[in-house]
């Protein structure tokens, strides 16, 4: 009998594997039984089930079990690690506790619905980053902030939902190794202020106990002014005492209340916010106040560098929103206390399909930091195009910033190797919700696998990761792995291609950042924010524009300063540049935009194209389901592809050598 009745994403357990693996498929033994053995024992018995039709039973003597989890000392594993040995006929998972077993256990089941033939012999896998973290942008009313997968399974009505979808929500997160999460928005409204408060710590105790089975830490976003808010106090001042007592007393509560709260996300003064820089005090004053006041609990404090001033005038040459995270957060480099971290998008912008990667990477020499980056596809495609994230987020972590150490690369600095810190890792902010498939495009549940494997071990291949996530999902049929695979793989950069160019950004609508709208930035009241004229587009961060090419290490900066040295991806993020332009292809800049979105959509035309050769193989619901997506996709492309390459033709006067209607 099958346990599946709904959908769980990679977790199905429907594949067709070797069945030589059957032999496995008996007892289960393990040396210590706790809440996250537990998990990973009702693991093997419903994939088991699924996979071989066996029922499998935990038993107390090791003799006649083939799966063997034990709990032994070996310091190389560290915490989170684990040591698999396959053998003939047993499989032993060792770790030093029991997460690592639990780790163990699903990577096994990973092998053996991916691979043919599995090798003997041993495995070890050591998580690299300390933190994997998700943050959902989960309002309490149950709506999402940049969710394109339906409602919020954590909130609705202003209530915390605890379902089966929590439990298998925590399946899902740990089998990836995301090990950290955050339940609700950065912008932390009038409700969800209340979180901290005796109205809902019920079900957060609750639910931190389901994702603690599954070694999960719960986090929750705080509203900086809530002691204004809840407290009824007339300050929200880090430095005031009132306020300094007002958070003691509230959290000392919820820690009482629930042993072992993990900690606390904050964005201030950033997008209307609240934050330190109303009172004149800097961001390290409110961070280490909380960070403080939770210390003795062994909680952390993560706060967001993503503060800049949406209002500021641009029209001198070098005010520029993409200096804001560095000119406000280096000079506190060294003052954080040692359990803050502070949390930098992977861009000095925000989150678009192509921006070079954030100068406080390699700026920050003396603070724990974390890595943030989007899987909610809000400005690639909102999970009605396909755009796979993974080899974006490869040339993030990979990026070398030159800091004056060995071990140099963004990876290197955010698992706090670098600097030798203590706390630090990645966070995505998540595409999920309550559709049934968990993400809306059945196809943006591989940004959610990805992100998680790729957290956990960042020497994997994004056609690796891609491949594994197929199989788990669709089986191992070569012809289905090979489609969906091509469909997937240049997906981000095809999306890039019909949609803004070289690193200019944006040129979304203003509000939803849905579709074509060349001007389209919500702060442009001071012009356009890509500086496109009759000559030429992009922006001069360079030393003699914005001055923030300067930001970067000095080889880097050197690279970006000059216009044949910067990557050509990155050209106008970079520089302004004539539309005659020559680029490394031979190309002027106009005819580079004209093909590149000519290129994007048949692009997009071969991938609906692989998707309807596969319509057998696939259940048909979900074919179904991504077809109509893909079909979207490629009329919403053509008229990106108008929009995009009509405006240049009407800016530059210069026409396609194509000679192709676009106008
Ligand atoms: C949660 C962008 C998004 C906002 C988001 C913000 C942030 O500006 O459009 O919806 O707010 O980033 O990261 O805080």
């Amino acid at each position: 009998m099958r346990l599946v009745h709904h959908e769980q994403a990679w977790l199905n357990y429907n594949t067709v594997c070797n069945p030589n693996y059957k032999k496995y498929a008996t007892d289960v033994f393990c040396n210590q039984i706790d809440e996250i053995t537990r998990s990973a024992i009702s693991e093997l018995r419903a994939a088991f089930q699924n996979l071989f039709d066996k029922q499998i039973v935990a038993t107390e003597s090791s003799g006649q079990a083939a799966i063997k989890l034990l709990i032994v000392r070996n310091d190389q594993l560290g915490i989170e690690g684990f040591q698999l040995d396959i053998k003939e006929d047993e499989v032993v998972i060792e770790s030093q506790y029991s997460i690592g077993l639990l780790y163990g256990t699903f990577h096994l089941l990973r092998l053996l619905q991916t691979e043919k033939n599995i090798e003997l012999g041993s495995i070890v896998e050591i998580p690299s980053q300390p933190l994997r973290m998700v943050n959902h942008w989960d309002n309490l009313d149950g709506s999402i902030e940049r969710g394109y997968s339906g409602q919020s399974f954590f909130f609705e009505n202003n209530e915390i939902i605890i379902n089966e979808r929590t439990v298998d929500y925590a399946r899902l997160t740990a089998s990836v190794g995301i090990n950290g999460v955050v339940i609700n928005n950065v912008n932390v409204r009038k409700e969800a202020t209340q979180l901290i408060t005796d109205r809902y710590l019920d079900r957060l105790k609750e639910m931190k106990n389901i994702f603690s089975a599954y070694g999960i830490k719960l986090f929750i976003s705080l509203n900086f002014a809530a002691p204004m808010e809840i407290g009824m106090l007339e300050t929200a001042d880090p430095l005031d005492s009132s306020v300094i007592n007002w958070w003691r007393t509230q959290l000392d509560y919820v820690h009482g209340y629930i042993p072992g709260f993990d900690g606390f996300l904050i964005k201030a003064d950033s997008e209307g916010r609240p934050g330190p820089f109303t009172y004149n005090r800097t961001h390290a004053d409110g961070a280490n106040m909380l960070a403080d006041i939770i210390k003795p609990y062994g909680g952390i404090i993560i706060w967001r560098c993503f503060v800049y001033n949406c209002q500021q005038d641009w029209r001198d040459t070098v005010t520029d929103r993409a200096r804001a995270g560095y000119d406000n957060f280096v000079p506190l480099d060294g003052t954080l206390h040692s359990n803050v971290i502070l949390q930098i998008k992977n861009g000095p912008m925000d989150f678009q399909v192509r921006e070079p990667v954030s100068p406080l990477f390699g700026g920050l020499k003396a603070t724990n930091q974390m890595l943030e980056v989007q899987i909610a596809q809000e400005y690639t495609g909102q999970q009605r195009h396909v755009a796979y994230l993974l080899p974006m987020f490869k040339e993030i972590l990979d990026f070398r910033t030159h800091c004056d150490s060995a071990f140099d690369t963004v990876n290197d600095i955010v698992s706090g190797k670098t600097f030798d810190q203590p706390l630090g890792g990645i966070a995505a902010v998540i595409n999920t919700g309550n559709d049934e498939n968990w993400t809306g495009h059945d196809l943006a549940a591989v940004n959610w696998y990805g992100f998680g494997r790729l957290s956990s071990n960042p020497n994997l291949l994004a056609e690796q990761i891609a491949i594994e996530w197929i199989k788990l999902t669709y089986g191992n049929d070569e012809f289905v792995i090979q489609q969906i695979l091509s469909i997937l793989m240049p997906s981000w950069e095809t999306y890039e291609k019909y949609t803004s160019p070289l690193g200019i950004g944006w040129m979304v609508n203003p509000g939803h950042h849905y579709g074509p709208n060349v001007e389209g930035y919500e702060y442009s009241r001071w012009g356009t924010y890509h500086r496109a004229d009759q000559r030429g587009l992009g922006v001069d961060r360079t030393s003699k524009g914005t001055g923030y090419s300067t930001q970067y290490q000095s080889l880097n900066a050197l690279m970006y300063e000059s216009i044949d040295k910067c990557p050509e991806p990155l050209l106008l993020f970079f520089h302004y540049v004539e539309y005659t332009h020559h680029l490394k292809s031979g190309k002027s800049l106009i005819q580079h935009i004209y093909d590149t979105h000519f290129e994007g959509v048949e692009e997009v035309a071969s991938m609906l194209k692989r998707w309807r050769s596969i319509e057998d193989k696939i259940e048909r619901k979900i074919y179904d389901r991504v077809l109509e997506r893909l079909q979207h996709q490629y009329s919403h492309s053509t008229e990106w592809r108008d929009i995009i390459c009509s405006y240049f033709y009407r800016k530059s006067g210069i026409q396609d050598v194509h000679n192709r209607q676009i106008y």
